[in-house]
């Protein structure tokens, strides 16, 4: 795990990694490349944090996460069954 406003997950049938920080108060992105067809990774959601969208095979999709509340927000597969944590801290 580590500490930056630019964090990469790597989607391959996982998140990789499946948990990034962000501090709060600060401009954080992070960014989905999905670079296999394995599971059903295809689409990316967070009800913590309303965002969703498709995850296209290999096209960096990047979001602006807020941060002005700490805490732990999950995302997760479409269908909720692969989950990742953001930490907000
Ligand atoms: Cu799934």
């Amino acid at each position: 795990m580590t500490k930056n406003n630019e964090q990469i997950i790597t989607v391959d049938g996982q998140y990789q990694p499946n948990v990034v920080e962000f501090n709060q108060g600060e401009v954080a992105n992070l960014t989905f490349k999905r670079v296999s067809d394995r599971g059903c990774l295809g689409a990316v959601q967070s009800h913590d944090l309303a965002f969703s969208a498709d995850l296209p095979l290999n096209e960096a999709v990047t979001f602006e996460i807020p941060t002005d509340q700490s805490g732990e927000f999950e995302f997760a597969c479409g269908m909720d069954m692969v989950k990742g944590k953001i930490v907000i801290k």
